[in-house]
């Protein structure tokens, strides 16, 4: 059944290869689902209205595979994709399970394992390009420590930064149209990772040899696992033009790595976020970096899916009545929300500026500022009732 919330490309969502392909295993448990052919993959999020499709070097093409062997699938995967007109927007490198990588990739230790993962993720570039891509995910799962006395962070970061400059210099002597975006978390599969949220990433680009070249791929799932606001990480993130993707799910705060359901917790943050994205008229993709509970079988992948496209585009439709709701535009004037845009110094930042300032901040009524209401209660209740539906 066809509604308004049924998505088209239009949409702009995605998905990941690992994320439908997710089988359902965990630490505790093995997989519960078979796994899923790439090629079917591509034809059902086509039927479901996605726009594109992304993966890890090893998602699509696994690992050891001959180069007449790598030929022949990405000859087939490139057929699924003008048969359905489903894209691949963005790619990535695996350089979290092979046990090689056990103690970093790009921060290894020993410089013959951060040799090979520079390597892998230049094969995984090539790939990407392949197939079109031009934002490059770099996740460094297992750049981080448990036992701290064996890894020196400064150098670490020195030889992060140093991975991310190779990866760009060979970007640029290709001229491969592609931008780089870190995607920061705090722990998990390591102890303590490095870059662990969207500040730390954010200071890390303006060391880089090329910062133009590198944003950031925040998730939703990694922000609030350090009981950060997503949508005050993706602001700032936007704030400093560094928002080139996003990894969308759900996270309950203090929990393991959810990633859940778009919206199916944590629904309030999920609106805010989709307000900023569709205010800021962001013209990236809408990934869902999420898979289904381990309860389901294949049809339950699809529900998945279909969930976490509905639920963004419902979410769209709330924001929609929120900018055309008079009561809450009322609410809103009580607070002052606009006034947030009118400058503080209006003469400038100069010395006649500040003098002018002090001047009229001199005649300050403290007690009329002090005690007005901000009408907060009412235009938070308002947001509640506008998502509960009642408005
Ligand atoms: C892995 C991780 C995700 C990253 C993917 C990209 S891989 O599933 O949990 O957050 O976005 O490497
Ligand atoms: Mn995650
Ligand atoms: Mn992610």
């Amino acid at each position: 059944m066809n509604d308004a919330f049924t998505p088209t490309p239009d949409d702009r969502f995605t998905f990941g290869l690992w994320t439908v392909g997710n089988r359902g295993r965990d630490p505790f448990g093995f997989e519960t689902r078979p796994a899923l052919d790439p090629v079917d993959a591509v034809r059902r999020l086509a039927d479901l209205g996605a726009y594109g499709v992304n993966f890890h070097d090893d998602d699509l093409v696994p690992f050891g595979s001959s180069p007449t062997e790598r030929e022949a699938i990405v000859k087939r995967f490139r057929e699924a994709l003008d048969r359905t007109g489903l894209k691949v927007p963005m790619a990535t490198t695996n350089l979290f399970s092979h046990p090689v990588f056990k103690e970093g990739a790009f921060t290894a230790n020993d410089p013959g394992v951060r040799r090979y993962a520079v390597a892998k993720t230049l094969d995984g570039i090539d790939l990407g390009c392949e197939l079109g891509a031009r934002v490059f995910v770099m996740w460094g799962g297992r750049e981080g420590a448990e036992a701290e006395a064996a890894k020196d962070t400064r150098s670490a970061l020195d030889r992060y930064a140093e991975a991310v400059n190779l990866c760009c210099s060979y970007v640029r002597d290709r001229g491969y149209d592609l931008r780089f975006a870190i995607e920061p978390k705090p722990n998990e599969p390591r102890g303590d990772l490095l870059l662990p949220t969207v500040g730390h990433a954010l200071a890390f680009i303006n060391e880089l040899e090329w910062p133009e070249m590198v944003g950031l791929n925040p998730e939703f799932a990694h922000e609030t696992m350090s009981g950060l606001s997503f949508s005050q990480a993706v602001a700032q993130t936007l704030w400093h033009g560094k928002l080139f993707h996003v990894d969308l799910n759900a996270q309950r705060i203090g929990k393991f790595d959810q990633d859940l359901r778009f919206g199916s917790e944590g629904i309030r943050d999920a609106f805010y976020l989709v307000k900023l994205l569709e205010d800021a008229s962001w013209d990236g993709m809408r990934h869902f970096d999420a898979h289904a509970y381990r309860t389901e079988d294949a049809d339950g992948v699809w529900d998945f899916a279909r969930g976490c496209m509905r639920t963004y585009l419902i979410l769209r439709d709330k924001v929609r009545r929120f900018h055309a709701d008079r009561e809450i535009h009322e609410a809103l004037a009580a607070a002052q929300a606009d006034r947030l845009r009118e400058t503080t110094s209006p003469g400038g930042l100069g010395a006649d500026a500040i003098d002018s300032l002090r001047a009229t901040a001199a005649g300050t009524d403290l007690a009329a500022l002090a005690g007005q209401g901000y009408g907060h209660e009412r235009l938070d209740q308002l947001v509640t009732e506008l998502l509960l539906g009642a408005r």
